[in-house]
C-alpha cells in the first residue's frame, strides 16, 4: 500500500499544496490504490510535502512520485501523445511549477488580506504565547524562497504580469480541449489543475485569480477535472468566497 503524505484539505480546496493534489491525481490516474496521512511534514526528506512511502520506499517531491510510478508500476502518463507533444506538456507543467507557483505564493502569503485569510490558519494548533514569533518566522522563510528563486525581487504589478503571461500560455495551450494536451488526461494536468484550482480560489483577492476568471476554458477546466478528481470538492471553493 502507498501512503501519500499530505497537509489535508484547506480553504475548499482538496490540500493547502498543489504538489500534493498534482501527487494524488497521478495516484488516481495509475489507479493506484493509496491511503494519505496528515502527519508526516516532520519527517519529510526534503523538508517539504508531498512525499510517499510505497511498501518501505521513501519518495519525496511530486515529479520523482510521478518518476517512480512510471518505472515500478510500468504506467505510462503521456501514453498515445508524440515526442513533440510530451515536451509541451512538460514545459507548461515546469512553467506552473517553477514560475506561476512562486507568483501565487507571493500573493498568498505577503499580502497581508491574503494571509490572514489563508495561511495563518496553518499555525492555529501553535500555543498562542509562541505563535505570533512562529508566524514571523516562518513568513521570513518565505520570503527568503522568494527571493532566492527570483520572483520575489519583482514588484507585486511586474509579478502579476509574468502570471498573467502564464495563465495565457495555459489557456492558449489549453483551448477548446477538454485536457491539456487532447482529448485524455496526460501527467501535466495532474500539475496544471492543481494550480489553476489554486489560483481561482476565491478565498484570495489576486491579480491572477482575476486574469484567470476571465479565461472561461481554464474555469471550465478546473470544474471538470475537479468534479473528475475530486468531487466531494467540486463547487466547493465557491461556496467560501
Ligand atoms: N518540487 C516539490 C515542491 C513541493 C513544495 O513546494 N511543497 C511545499 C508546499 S506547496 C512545502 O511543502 N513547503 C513547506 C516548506 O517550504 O516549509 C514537489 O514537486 O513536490
Amino acid at each position: 500500500m502507498i501512503t501519500l503524505y499530505t497537509f489535508g484539505p484547506y480553504f475548499g480546496l482538496p490540500d493547502a499544496s498543489p504538489f500534493v493534489t498534482k501527487a494524488e491525481v497521478l495516484l488516481k490516474m495509475a489507479d493506484l490504490p493509496y491511503e494519505t496521512d496528515t502527519g508526516g511534514f516532520p519527517k519529510a526528506p526534503k523538508g517539504k510535502l508531498p512525499y510517499i512511502d510505497d511498501d518501505g520506499e521513501i519518495i519525496a517531491d511530486s515529479t520523482f512520485i510521478r518518476l517512480h510510478i512510471e518505472k515500478k508500476y510500468g504506467f505510462d502518463f503521456d501514453a498515445g501523445l508524440s515526442r513533440q507533444n510530451r515536451g509541451v506538456a512538460w514545459a507548461v507543467e515546469k512553467m506552473c511549477e517553477d514560475h506561476l507557483y512562486w507568483a501565487g505564493l507571493h500573493a498568498r502569503w505577503m499580502v497581508e488580506e491574503n494571509f490572514d485569510r489563508g495561511p495563518r490558519n496553518f499555525f492555529a494548533s501553535v500555543p498562542a504565547p509562541l505563535r505570533p514569533l512562529v508566524v514571523a518566522l516562518a513568513r521570513r522563510q518565505f520570503r527568503r524562497n522568494l527571493w532566492g528563486h527570483g520572483m520575489g525581487r519583482h514588484t507585486t504589478a511586474e509579478m502579476e504580469e509574468l502570471a498573467a503571461r502564464d495563465i495565457d500560455a495555459i489557456a492558449d495551450v489549453l483551448a477548446d480541449k477538454p485536457y491539456l494536451m487532447g482529448e485524455a488526461p496526460c501527467g501535466a494536468d495532474a500539475s496544471v489543475f492543481p494550480m489553476i484550482a489554486h489560483a481561482l480560489c476565491p478565498l484570495f483577492d489576486t491579480g491572477l485569480r482575476t486574469r484567470t476568471q476571465q479565461r472561461s476554458n481554464l474555469v471550465a477546466y478546473n470544474d471538470r477535472l475537479m468534479a473528475q478528481y475530486f468531487p466531494d470538492f467540486a463547487g466547493a471553493g465557491k461556496q467560501i468566497a
